[in-house]
């Protein structure tokens, strides 16, 4: 929806012929290659784009997937790669006529081992599904984001997804310890990379490439994770602030007296909270309508301890000015009040039409100075700007909206806001990539030797450029 030109199908790519199809029924038998009833393949999450892939495949196995990409490989047949379908910058379907190859149906193998807390487990799960698993041996997955219920572990890896949890567990490259990957090369070579052991120091640490590749350097199929204690003592309470210089100094404070049990930070601006209460009727649950809410998560090991402390951080917050109004949530059905406001702070821009959205990451100190820039620079010709999000990792999801698409308002925001973000040591895509969506401006804030490194990196482990084209990865 950029309005600039979009890419023209590779010239040298094959297009599937009935011989494809029976030898993909071959590999994964006739009910798992799919040529009708494709449409939700074809069409990502924002209804942003919509591809034509004419194939949709479901293997069952490593092999199953090594099987399809080496003969996608002599065909030089392309293929998106394709989990929950939840990403947010179109790199989860077709542009043309590629195959997509779902991971829905590897979805078996599930090995914890509850002293050390490594999972071994297929990318097919659904990220909400582990979850659940894990609870009954008293761990969780270390990242939680609003896609939970749809996507799976192996897009969750390829998009080195990021989410609430991440201020207290790490990100991906933290907890990945190792993945099976296949590529898309004359054998469909499968690569087990990383041992199901925090600690081995035995190798370079290759699966690490493929974390945040985005399908265009090979395909997950397992998963090796350090997952994390369930925590028993959960407690959140929003706060309001008057300025976003408090907000700032609130974090400090956060990190220093609710130190270990500290586990989200997320900011939602008042037109957030003006935005869920007109599309929504949700209200704040303070009295106040403060500039800044700030919703604070709080996950530990005993109900007495934490709340005492939470309690005392709150009391000396309104004592000492920094917050103006804070409230703890008494009860789960509060604290789950709490989060829907956050929840619907992405959903309840739908309402008002076309969605500009923006995942960008900032030092602390130029944080909200855009979105102030942005209100200025857009005035009367937008619905809103909001900015909400994980302020704690220096996240801001910045949405912008309007009844429909304009392209004279695109080129008003973009390139300027990316320009912006990235002349002031930002990055235009914090957690949910590059995509289709955002590679007119994938170069910004790079050096010409790291974009010739991913050149490299993607000649090397895709030669012919088969797997996810006309994205983030130049076609080489
Ligand atoms: P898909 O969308 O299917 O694929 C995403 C990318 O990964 C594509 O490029 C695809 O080709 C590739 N891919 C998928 N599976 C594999 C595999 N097995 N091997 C190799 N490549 C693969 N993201 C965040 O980071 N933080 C958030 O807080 C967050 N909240 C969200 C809230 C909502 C309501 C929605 C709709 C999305 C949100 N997202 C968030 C974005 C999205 O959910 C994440 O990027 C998620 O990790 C995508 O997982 P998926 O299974 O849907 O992958
Ligand atoms: C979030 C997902 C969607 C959005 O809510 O944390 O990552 O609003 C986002 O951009
Ligand atoms: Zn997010």
């Amino acid at each position: 929806s950029s309005g600039l030109p979009g890419p023209t199908r590779h010239a040298d790519f094959g297009s599937i012929e009935d011989s494809d199809l029976s030898t993909f029924e071959r590999i994964i038998g006739k009910d798992y290659v799919k040529t009708s009833d494709i449409e939700t393949f074809n069409k990502d999450w924002m209804g942003w784009y919509k591809g034509t892939g004419k194939c949709v495949l479901l293997p069952g196995s490593t092999d199953e997937v090594s099987a399809i990409l080496k003969h996608c490989y002599e065909r030089r047949l392309a293929v998106v790669p394709q989990s929950g379908n939840t990403g947010l910058v179109g790199a989860s379907i077709p542009v043309f006529d590629e195959i997509v190859l779902s991971l829905k149906r590897i979805n078996k193998h599930f090995d914890l081992d509850p002293s050390s807390g490594v999972l071994e487990v297929d990318a097919g799960f659904i990220l909400e599904e582990i979850d659940q698993k894990l609870a009954a041996d008293g761990y969780m997955v270390p990242l939680d984001l609003g896609s939970k219920a749809s996507c799976l572990i192996g897009g969750n890896v390829a998009t080195c997804a990021g989410g609430v949890r991440l201020l207290r567990y790490g990100s991906m490259h933290s907890n990945v310890l190792g993945l099976d990957v296949v590529l898309p090369d004359a054998s469909g070579s499968v690569l087990k990379l990383g041992a199901a052991l925090r600690k081995d120091n035995t190798s370079i640490h290759a699966h690490h490439v493929f974390i945040g590749s985005e399908g265009q350097l090979g395909i997950v199929t397992r998963v090796r994770l350090l997952v994390a204690p369930r925590p028993t003592s959960v407690h959140s309470a929003l706060l309001g602030l008057e300025s976003f210089d408090k907000v700032r100094q609130l974090l400090r404070a956060a990190k220093t007296d609710l130190s270990e049990i500290l586990s989200s930070f997320e900011l939602l601006d008042a037109e957030t909270m003006r935005c869920v209460k007109e599309n929504t009727g949700l209200s704040s649950a303070l009295s106040s309508q403060p500039p800044f809410t700030v919703l604070i998560e709080t996950s530990g090991s005993n109900s007495d301890h934490d709340t005492a402390k939470f309690e005392a951080f709150l009391e000396k917050c309104i004592e000492n000015g920094l917050a103006s109004d804070g409230v703890i949530a008494e009860s789960a059905t509060e604290a789950n009040y709490f989060w829907k406001l956050r929840e619907m702070a992405t959903l309840s821009l739908l309402k008002d039409g076309f969605i500009y959205k923006n995942d960008i990451s900032l030092p602390l100190e130029h944080f909200y100075k855009i979105t102030e820039v942005l209100r200025e620079r857009l005035g009367e010709d937008v619905i809103r700007v909001i900015c909400y999000g994980h302020v704690g990792d220096g996240n801001a999801h910045i949405n912008i909206t309007s009844k429909e698409y304009s392209q004279e308002l695109y080129d008003r925001i973009y390139p300027f806001l990316y320009e912006w973000v990235a002349n002031h040591g930002g990055s235009i895509s914090a957690e949910h990539g590059i995509g289709r969506l955002k590679k007119p401006y994938a170069h910004l804030g790079k050096e010409s030797t790291e974009l010739e490194l991913n050149t490299r990196l993607k000649h090397f482990f895709d030669p012919r450029g088969i797997l996810n084209p006309y994205k983030f990865f130049p076609k080489v």
